[in-house]
This record gives structure tokens, sequence and C-alpha cells, in this order.
């Protein structure tokens, strides 16, 4: 199967669910053994089938099948949030002492997240551009253990190269972790080129509707999957609800022809935004004068549906044009079908430091706009209102 029929059939068999048309919600927490052997057998893993919804749930299977498939990948976790998936993956990879290299910018709650392991458990980091092979070399130490990257960057849409961080990290053997949350593996497959472990937020675009907190781990290799099952996530136990997974697949259905909407509205919007004197600064990995736009087309199907700009006069301009606006709603999170608009200094990346803040290159004049799938039209034109009224 191609991807976009695998978002629509992938792990799913109707002989294996009463010949149901789509995945039925296993809402359980626990699963009937026919003798006390065979729950001894369940638990010593000598024979497949439910033991408890931590461990594994058919709803939730048939998500985690998908997500591998589509991320290319040879296993997949599904967490409660995206941060669960984050904090899963780096609890794996790391013990005290370590060293993690990240890109320049981080989600304000991964960089709150690298916090608690540098006071808690001495695992430091380094936020690096990552630009060339000197760079990421030099921001390596022996006690690196992973790179941890975004990329395009929230909120700055700046752009990793990730085939030049794997080359780097492959030789040293240091794991690539990708954060893959703006694009989707309809935008970008990180694991095929060359990551270790690809993480979504799976709030934003691949559920899609608004109605869910979850997140997604995919893995190269699935034996390493099936031990982080068995222990971090078991453990730390920050699992998906079968319901959450349920309307996830639901919501992938459509993945393909909302990106394909949200990217031809966000195209849109950028022609609008750079006529707009009140703009200093546009971010766009497609737009021309974005100066990753090559390493972006190298990586990536298209530009995907979130645009950053900056306003002259700080988070005083923000905050009254946000104020102006009627069917934009401010709001963090994206990937919706209704377009949101935050302001990352207040809001996203409140929890930063502001010096660490403005070098990751978030002014206070910095607005993050989701893109949504409205008539373009009508997102220009509320734009345009709140700009002529401040
Ligand atoms: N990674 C990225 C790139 C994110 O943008 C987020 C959430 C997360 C991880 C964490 O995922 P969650 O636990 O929220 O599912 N980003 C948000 C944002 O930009 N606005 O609100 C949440």
């Amino acid at each position: 199967m191609r991807n976009d029929t695998r978002l629509i059939h992938e792990g799913m068999d109707p002989k294996q669910h009463h010949d149901s048309l789509t995945v039925p919600l296993y809402q359980t927490s626990t699963y009937t053994f026919h003798s006390a052997e065979q729950g001894q057998r369940r638990f010593a893993g000598e024979e497949s089938g439910g033991i408890y919804s931590r461990l594994g749930n058919p709803t939730v299977e048939v998500l985690e099948k998908r997500m591998m498939a589509l991320e290319n990948g040879g296993g997949a976790l599904a967490f409660g949030s995206g941060m669960a998936a984050v904090s899963t993956i780096l609890v794996h990879l790391t013990k005290a002492g370590d060293h993690i290299l990240c890109s320049k910018g981080l989600y304000g709650c991964t960089f709150g997240l690298l916090g608690i392991f540098e006071t808690k458990y001495n695992i430091t980091h380094t936020l690096s551009e990552l630009a060339s092979r000197q760079e990421i070399e030099e921001a390596l130490t022996d006690k690196t253990t992973v790179i941890y990257v975004e990329s395009p960057i929230n909120p700055t849409m700046e752009i990793v190269d990730l085939a030049l961080v794997c080359e780097v990290a492959k030789e040293r053997g240091i794991r690539v972790v990708v954060d893959n949350t703006f694009c989707s593996p309809y935008l970008q497959q990180p694991l095929v080129i060359g990551a270790d472990f690809v993480l979504h937020s799976a709030t934003k675009y691949l559920n899609g509707h608004g109605d869910v907190i979850a997140g997604i781990l995919v893995g190269r290799d699935a034996d390493e999957m099936h031990q982080i099952r068995m222990t971090v996530q078991k453990d730390y136990g920050g699992i998906i609800s079968p319901f959450d997974a349920w309307l996830i697949l639901r919501g992938l259905k459509t993945l393909h022809v909302r990106m394909d909407r949200h990217v031809t509205n966000a195209e849109k919007l950028l022609s609008y935004l750079k006529t707009e004197p009140a703009i200093s600064k546009i971010f766009y990995p497609f737009d021309e004068d974005h100066p990753q736009m090559a390493i972006a087309k190298k990586q990536m199907k298209a530009g995907g549906g979130l645009i950053s700009f900056v306003i002259e006069g700080g988070t005083e301009a923000a905050q009254r044009f946000l104020n102006n606006l009627r069917l934009i709603h401010v709001a963090v999170s994206l990937g919706d079908a209704e377009t949101l608009i935050q302001h990352p200094a207040t809001m996203t990346h409140s929890v930063v430091p502001e010096e660490d803040r403005l070098a990751m290159g978030i002014d206070n004049g910095m607005l993050r706009l989701s893109v949504g799938l409205e008539d373009a039209e009508d997102i220009i034109d509320d734009l345009k209102k709140a700009f002529q009224a401040i």
C-alpha cells in the first residue's frame, strides 16, 4: 500500500473485528484469562493476547501499526500526550550524567523537561543551530547520547538539515530523535532520512480535530520499541486512552486531504501577509525569503500549515492585534480545522527565560498562525481587519 491508502487501511482487518468497517473501540482496562495458567503464560510473554490496557489494547494497536507504517518504522507506541512521548524516549536514551544535543529552538515544555533532567539527574543539554558538520561536532561531548531536534522548529520555523545531523550522529553511535509534529508523515519522514526515532504531538495534525491530547513515538528497531513498551512506557505509564486512539484513527483517514488544504491555504495567506506593512518578518519554510528554503525543500514535501510573523511594537502590539481578530481564534495548539493564532512569548514559550527565548529567535512581537481549513479569503479578511484596527 502507498501512504495515502495506509492512512485508511493499515493495521485493520475487518475479519478480526466481526466484519466491522471501522476499528472497534475496545474501551476496556483489562482482559479475562481463560485459566490461571493462561494468565501466567501471558505475563511471562509465552503467549500473546490481552493482559491489561496499560500494556496494550486492540484499538491502540491499530493506531500504532498505522503510524509505524506511515513513518516507515519497525515499531510504534501511542501515548497520552506528545510530552509523554518526548519524556519516554529521553528517559530511555539517557542516564545520569549524559548530554543531549538539541536544535536551537524547542517547544516550551520540551525545554522545561530538559531543565528537570538537568536539576534532578545532571543530564545536561546544549542548544545549537546544527548548521554545519563542524558546528555539530563542536557541540558534541563524550557524554552525548542523543541529538534531539525539531524541524521545522516551533515557532520560528527554522529548519535543521536532518540528513547532515543523522550522518554525523551515525558515525559516533549517537541516536537521533526528530519531533515531526509540524509536518506529520505526509510532509516529512525522518526515519527514511536516517533518524532513529520520530515522535509527534498527535494532538495536532494527526488527529486534526482539536479534541484529543496524544503522542506517538515510532522507532526503527522493533525489539527496542518492544523494550520501551515493557519498561519506560509501562512503568512511567503515560499511555493513550482507547477512545483517544479511536479518534486519531478517525482523523488520520483524512490527513492527506487536510494537509493539502492546510498547505494551499498557508500559501495564499503567505502571499497576503507579505504585502502587510505592519509585519517586519515572516517565517515559512517554502518561502523563497526563508534562508533555509533549499534544505526545507530537500526534506519536506511542502511547506506545511504554520506561518510565524513578527509585528512591530512587541508584546503590546501583538496583543492588540490578537484582540481585534474575530474569525481566527486566539488559542495554542495547531493543526486543527479552525485557524488558530498564539503569541509564543507569553503562551507556548512563556516558560523559557527571556534570554533563552530571544536566543531561540522568539521576539516579543512574534505570532504563530496555524492555518486552518476555512476559505482562505475569510481568514485573510479577518487578518486585514485586525491590521487596520491597530
Ligand atoms: N512537540 C511539539 C513540536 C509541540 O508543538 C508540542 C505541543 C509538543 C511536542 C507536546 O505535545 P502535547 O503534549 O501538547 O500533545 N505544542 C503546543 C503548541 O505549540 N501549542 O500548544 C501545544
